[in-house]
């Protein structure tokens, strides 16, 4: 049966989000909505969408929805999520879910009340080369992960220069990257219990944090490293991709630049390569995030089909937010923040 889906929000990375609904089987996009008019045109001529909004509830008064794909700033969405809850569409948002905890909890507890569906678009674990590291755990019978470092460092101005929203931030590359990396360190090794995180401005053009240095403790007992910075230079420039080194009792897994991995276990070293799959529309720098949200896609209908939880669900993207707004706090206090404090 073909769903029938809308998108809301026709800026920078909804381009991205429709190409990849164009490479799924049985999905249409009947209509998209943004409060621009000229950018809800462009974009509905652009993709041959049949009809065009600017206003949500005249979308959903006219359309017949299975879904909707908000690709929307972080600010709006507790206001989308209380129309969309409401008339019970099923949901997938773009990350930062909310600007704080507050306005996350209050979106997943709308859902839950109307018993809607809602997954968060996170997609980085969703990345060809991260879902390659969890097939090579498993065919490599890697166990108990102890150890994970994951890095997001680069010197690309087209990192930002097509999401201007960011320069002004008062918080900046823990909401927008870190969230990542703390849902991939949650992804290998589990929940985690505290942060200690060090905030630095590298680059005087943003108001926030340019860089951060995060330990983060897990209930297993292992502990992650998690960086990221917009000032770091080196050639080739690393950006976008996530690089990861996983430690485990037995052997260890590193994703390297270029998605070149290796696997180590006594007496055995093995390379693989975790490159996203070449599609029309993918370019350098931004291919394994633009195959990405194919993979991510893809997870949100298959959950419809088969009435699943998503895995990054409202309730679960909650706990990589937690280590976001955790993070904020270590820096400010120079302390280790325990998840679990108010
Ligand atoms: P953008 O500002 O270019 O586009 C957002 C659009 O939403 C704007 O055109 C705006 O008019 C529209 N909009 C806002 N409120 C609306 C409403 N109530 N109804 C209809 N339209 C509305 O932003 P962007 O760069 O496309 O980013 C969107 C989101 O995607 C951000 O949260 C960003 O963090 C995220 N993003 C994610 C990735 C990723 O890899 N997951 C990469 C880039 C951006
Ligand atoms: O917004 C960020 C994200 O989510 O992935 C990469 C990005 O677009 C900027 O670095």
């Amino acid at each position: 049966m073909k769903l029938k889906g809308a998108i809301i929000g026709c800026g920078f990375f909804a381009h991205n989000h429709m190409q990849a609904w164009n490479e799924i089987k049985n999905i249409e996009i009947v209509a998209v909505c943004d409060l621009d008019m000229k950018k809800a045109i462009s974009f509905s001529k652009k993709f041959k969408i049949a009809h065009y909004y600017t206003d949500i509830t005249k979308l959903l008064d006219l359309e017949n929805l299975d879904f909707v794909d908000v690709v929307t700033t972080m600010e709006t969405h507790l206001s989308i999520g209380k129309i969309l809850s409401k008339r019970k569409v099923a949901t997938s948002i773009q990350k930062p879910f909310a600007e704080n905890l507050q306005d996350a909890k209050k979106i997943v507890s709308l859902y839950e009340k109307t018993k809607t569906p809602l997954m968060v678009h996170e997609n980085f674990r969703w990345q060809t080369p991260l879902m390659t590291l969890k097939k090579l755990e498993k065919q490599y019978q890697l166990k108990k992960p102890q150890y994970s470092k994951i890095s997001f460092r680069h010197a690309n101005p087209v990192g930002y220069t097509n999401q201007t929203y960011l320069y002004d931030l008062e918080e900046y590359l823990i909401l927008d990257v870190g969230i990542h990396l703390y849902d991939l360190s949650r992804f290998f090794l589990g929940e985690a219990t505290s942060v200690y995180t060090i905030n630095q401005n590298t680059n005087k053009k943003f108001k926030g944090e340019t860089a951060f240095t995060s330990l983060v403790r897990h209930e297993s007992g292992g502990v992650s490293i998690i960086d990221a910075s917009i000032s770091s230079i080196k050639t080739p420039d690393r950006f976008a991709q996530t690089l990861v080194n996983l430690e485990y009792a037995n052997g260890s897994l590193d994703l390297d630049y270029d998605y070149n991995i290796t696997v180590h276990k006594k007496g055995l070293k093995k390379l693989h390569k975790g490159n996203p799959k070449k599609l029309k529309w993918i370019s350098r720098p931004w291919d394994q995030i633009q195959e990405s949200i194919v993979n991510t896609h893809n997870h949100f209908i298959s959950c419809l089909n088969k009435k699943r939880v998503h895995d990054t669900s409202g309730a679960d993207n909650i706990k990589s937010l937690s280590l976001v707004f955790a993070s904020y706090q270590s820096n400010k206090h120079r302390k280790e923040i325990q998840l679990n404090e108010k």
